[in-house]
């Protein structure tokens, strides 16, 4: 297997986190993202959608979406289960995956693109306004996020791929100087466990 990826962005992350949370190793191609080089020919014949992370299976398969290649990882390597064990608390992961990759993370990365310089001269669009609205978008799931983690230790109920998501947003916010309110406790306390995890070093 091989991860094309870009290291300091944050959905290459994801996958790294979930891969050193169950032992995998792969090969990993670095791929030039302020150089464009993921919009050229080649790399959009492993993804069209001209995104990293891209997983190369050892047939030539490639998966692209990150949620994607957690599903395919967790299917050849079970344990630690990530995705939830069982119809309920698969559902309830999936669950907080998605309200956290859409009402969190995409936030984020739509500010990134259109409030911030971004990827520079690759970024076709620029919307300061739309970009705050993403921001504050962002800063309402973090306080859902804080007033949730009240009562549990992780998102989604054990530790899983909703904990892995929300850490890279939360680390990629950070990286994008966004910051959250020192009132959000449970949030914070949340974030400093995780961060203390050896996966978070991925
Ligand atoms: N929905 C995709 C998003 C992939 C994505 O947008 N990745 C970013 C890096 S974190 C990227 O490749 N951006 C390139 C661009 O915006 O041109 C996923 O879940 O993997």
């Amino acid at each position: 297997m091989k991860l094309y990826e870009h290291s300091p962005f944050p959905n290459p992350r994801r996958v790294r986190v979930f891969m050193a949370e169950k032992g995998i190793d792969c090969q990993r191609v670095e791929i030039d993202l302020p150089a464009g080089e993921h919009r050229g020919e080649d790399f959009k014949a492993k993804n069209p959608l001209a995104g990293v992370p891209v997983l190369e299976l050892s047939d030539g398969t490639h998966i692209a979406e990150t949620q994607a290649i957690c599903h395919y990882l967790e299917a050849i390597q079970p344990e630690p289960p990530l995705l939830g064990r069982g119809a309920k608390e698969k559902a309830v992961v999936e669950m907080w995956q998605r309200r956290i990759e859409q009402n969190l993370f995409e936030r984020l990365a739509t500010y990134f693109h259109l409030a911030t310089p971004g990827l520079g001269a690759l970024e076709p669009h620029r919307n300061q306004d739309h970009g705050e609205y993403c921001k504050a978008q962002a800063l309402r799931m973090m306080e859902l996020l804080d007033r949730e983690l009240a009562a549990r230790e992780f998102i989604a109920g054990d530790y899983s791929v909703a904990d892995i998501t929300a850490l890279c947003a939360l680390d990629f916010a950070q990286a994008l100087d966004l910051e959250w309110p020192a009132s959000f406790v449970n949030l914070n306390a949340w974030h400093e466990r995780l961060s203390q995890r050896p996966s978070a070093a991925a």
